[in-house]
């Protein structure tokens, strides 16, 4: 069998509305700035992904990025592992931090999701797994803002879906807001539902022990990102000193920063993000990394191509699910009673609804 051709890599910006807009210790997010890419083959197969800009501000440059990257690959075999070191190799120069690492791996999420849907499977079955569902946690809310509705939300994120795990952002100017919010959300959902908290990177290595005094007692299941994310020493001094597992990873660049981390030992658990790990490619590299040294890996964003990762990762833990894409898609995630169900679609899953799109597109 001969591999398929790229004849195209085609990229729209859109700007699409949030159910309930992020809002975090260190930025607040207002409408979902995305790429979309479309990665065609000679026989009409389409690879489909799409990118976070975080801000309208950086579309054009991230659209960009993807079109440049996309002409290296034209008349190319459709052979994701041998693109990404094709690209990869091209870009030694430069390298790859920051935009052209996020373009990188939307392409490789396309070239991935054309690759299985040649092979007629769902992208986790064409990387060997059977898995249909994954556990997952409702990350659309608890975001940091008014304490007093709180625990109603809490409760209604639980109630869609049955979720049994939410994440709740910290991070709060005075940390006693910060206690009184996780109070409010544990006495309204009780023990039995994991509550993960998120400082996104707000504290100092000095004001994160502190406040990890006081947080150990919560029975919180995770603490994800106290600090700066690149300072490894600073996080493996904060892990050392609780017994909450700290969770971090959705920042790391590629298979060689997370061995950094884990080689400083920062974190117990780790949550790479499918756009800035490398894609499909870099997540397999780093879910072969996190079971060689023994950590479970979660995901964070991206919940429809992250559901197939998840499947195909020996040391599996939660997938971080929220609805950002939604608006865009002809067929959302699914979830039921908390499990995050694998579409047996062909590819990674992803169709777009033109109608959303077109509304949307800048
Ligand atoms: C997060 C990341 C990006 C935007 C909003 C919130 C957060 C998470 O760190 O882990 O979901
Ligand atoms: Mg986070």
């Amino acid at each position: 069998m001969s591999l398929e051709k790229i004849v195209a890599v085609n990229v729209r910006k859109v700007v699409a509305p949030f159910s309930v807009p992020p809002k975090t210790a260190t930025g607040t997010l207002t409408d979902a700035a995305m790429v979309l890419i479309d990665l065609e083959t000679e026989s009409g197969i389409v690879g489909r992904s799409y990118l976070f800009a975080f801000s309208p501000l950086f579309l054009t440059p991230l659209a960009a990025t993807v079109e440049s990257l996309g002409s290296l690959i034209i008349g190319d075999a459709l052979a994701p592992l041998s693109l990404e070191k094709k690209l990869r190799s091209r870009l030694k120069l430069i390298d790859t931090p920051g935009l052209i690492g996020l373009a990188l791996a939307g392409i490789d999420m396309a070239a991935w999701d054309a690759h299985a849907k040649t092979y007629d499977l769902p992208l986790a079955q064409l990387l060997g797994s059977d898995v249909t569902e994954v556990q997952a946690y409702n990350s659309c809310g608890l975001w940091i803002d008014d304490t007093a509705t709180l625990a109603d939300e809490a409760e209604a994120l639980l109630a869609s879906n049955d979720f049994q795990a939410l994440k709740l952002r910290i991070g709060r100017e005075d940390a006693r807001a910060d206690l009184a919010a996780i109070r409010q959300v544990v006495n309204r959902i009780g023990d039995n539902v994991h509550l993960m908290v998120d400082y996104n990177q707000s504290q100092t290595v000095s004001s994160a022990m502190e406040r990890m005094r006081v947080l150990d007692n919560e029975g919180l299941y995770w603490i994800e990102e106290p600090i700066r994310h690149a300072d490894y020493k600073g996080s493996a001094q904060i892990a050392r000193a609780m017994a909450t597992p700290l969770q971090t990873g959705e920042n790391l660049c590629g298979d060689f920063e997370l061995q950094c981390a884990i080689d400083a030992g920062a974190a117990n658990l780790y949550m790479p993000d499918v756009q800035r790990i490398g894609g499909v490619s870099g997540w397999l590299r780093a879910a072969a990394l996190c079971n060689a040294n023994g950590f479970s890996m979660s995901s964070h964003l991206f919940p429809e191509v992250s559901v197939h990762l998840l499947a195909a990762t020996p040391t599996s833990h939660w997938l971080e699910y929220v609805n950002w894409a939604d608006p865009l898609l002809e067929k959302p995630l699914e979830v039921l009673n908390g499990m995050a169900q694998i579409p047996s679609r062909p590819g990674i899953g992803i169709e777009w609804n033109e109608e959303a799109v077109a509304r949307y597109q800048v």
